[in-house]
């Protein structure tokens, strides 16, 4: 919809609505993907409901549109900011769930590598699953993981990439957390689009999440299990 903002988004239906987020997201309309997420919310919506169906769904019409040569980088810049907008706003929902702290993870982009979005999410649903979460951002070398892990002591590593260029760079990671004898210390979780169960094996990592939502179930899995160990060995 190009139209002058003159579209009153109340008067839309859900299925009206959703289908104009992701319209306002493909136009970067940074403004309107706000205002939409807030009525969703106001007739409802749960906050992840607003998340998957609006605004996620939406970015998935935009990298459509950006692998066939539709779209490119300045537009996509502005999807992608007018997604993060409405991710700001559902952030404190998903977090409120004053569940007890489940563990704690650091999560950061790899080195050379600027996507941040699904990290983010990731970032924001395991928080509001009950992790405590360290977001260290993108362009991540290996120097930047070390000292996080040093100051967190984290449960759980995760790592981002986004590009086939950058997903070797976790194998540089869990390769220097094995040569300092710490690789057994952390669960290590790995995702981004480009990537797949056999590339986490053969990496090293403990798993590989392919949404958000597993994340936070592979997550609490692997937390159970260590907990699990740790009762054993008393
Ligand atoms: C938005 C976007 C951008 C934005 C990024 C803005 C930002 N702040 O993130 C901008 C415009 C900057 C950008 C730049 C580039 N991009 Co880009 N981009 C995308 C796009 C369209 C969407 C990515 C996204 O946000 N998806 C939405 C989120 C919700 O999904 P997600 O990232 O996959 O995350 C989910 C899961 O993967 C998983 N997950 C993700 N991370 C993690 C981490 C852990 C620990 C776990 C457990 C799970 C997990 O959970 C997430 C939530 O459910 C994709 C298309 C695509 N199909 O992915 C291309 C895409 C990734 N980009 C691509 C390219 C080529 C580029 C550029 C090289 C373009 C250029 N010519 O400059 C640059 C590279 C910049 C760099 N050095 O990083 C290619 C990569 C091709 C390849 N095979 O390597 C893609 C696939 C598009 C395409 N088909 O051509 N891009």
């Amino acid at each position: 919809m190009s139209d002058e903002g003159e579209l009153d988004l109340r008067s839309l239906n859900d299925e009206e609505l959703t289908q104009q987020v992701h319209d306002d997201l493909y136009d970067g309309l940074k403004e309107e993907v706000e205002e939409a997420v807030h009525i969703l919310l106001e007739r409802g919506w749960t906050p992840y409901k607003v998340l998957t169906e609006a605004l996620v769904e939406g970015m998935r019409i935009v990298g459509i549109d950006f692998r066939d040569g539709i779209l490119f980088v300045p537009e996509v810049l502005l999807a992608a900011n007018s997604m993060k907008a409405g991710m700001a706003i559902l952030r404190p929902l998903l977090a409120e769930t004053g569940a007890p702290r489940l563990g704690k993870m650091v999560i950061g982009t790899v080195k050379g590598d600027i996507h941040d979005i699904g990290k983010n999410l990731v970032a924001m649903m395991m928080e509001g699953a009950g992790f405590e979460v360290i977001n260290i951002g993108i362009n991540n070398p290996v120097e930047k993981y070390l000292d996080a892990i040093a100051e967190h002591q984290p449960d759980i590593l995760g790592m981002s990439a986004l590009l086939t260029t950058t997903m070797p760079y976790m194998k540089v990671v869990i390769d220097t957390l094995k040569e300092k004898g710490m690789r057994d210390d952390y669960i290590v979780l790995v995702g981004g689009a480009p990537l797949n169960e056999e590339f986490a094996k053969a990496v090293g990592a403990d798993a590989y999440c392919r949404d958000a939502a597993v994340a936070v179930e592979t997550a609490k899995d692997f937390m159970k299990r260590k907990h699990n160990l740790l009762a054993a060995s008393a």
